[in-house]
């Protein structure tokens, strides 16, 4: 348990921010279902969704809601154009992308997903609420090692007899 324990003290950033290319190989374009392609996954603040499309031909727009279900694109936003568009999370909740190109986001060119609040790590920020049951498990793991530690310190402080 200890060993255990002191590998996700020392790796923290191994379980943490994840990078996803959307679509996977097929990347971004028309005719891929990108609501089955999010399904099932889970993802973070500090986790990048990575946006792989050839140019001209694609761009991607972060949108609201109405937009993303009307298909239209928000004036005066600037798309991103580069045609391998790192995005990083950086706050919960319900995020929308959409290609601005004619047709395509009615096309199905067209992602929603969800943003948690925390990944499998305690949280960085002093006094932020922490509830996850990974956390609770690394604060257990900082417990049994500070014991450790305070057991050797007593052990190697006796006095010999
Ligand atoms: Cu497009």
């Amino acid at each position: 348990m200890t060993i255990f324990c002191g590998s996700i003290l020392m790796f923290p950033d191994l379980a943490f921010g994840k990078e996803y290319v959307v679509g996977d190989e097929k990347g971004w374009r028309t005719g891929v279902d990108y609501a089955a392609w999010a399904a099932g996954k889970e993802f973070f603040v500090g986790d990048k969704l990575v946006f792989i499309y050839t140019t001209p031909n694609h761009d991607v727009y972060k949108v609201g809601n109405p937009n993303f279900e009307t298909c239209t694109v928000p004036e005066g936003t600037t798309p991103m154009i580069t045609g391998a568009d790192v995005l990083t999370l950086t706050s919960p909740g319900k995020k929308w992308y959409m290609c601005g190109q004619d047709g395509h986001c009615s096309a199905g060119q067209k992602l929603a997903i969800t943003v948690q609040s925390q990944g499998p790590v305690p949280s960085p920020i002093p006094g932020a609420p922490d509830n996850s049951s990974a956390s609770g498990l690394s604060s257990y793991c900082v417990t049994v090692v500070l014991l450790h530690v305070v057991v050797i310190l007593l052990v190697a402080m006796r006095p010999f007899t």
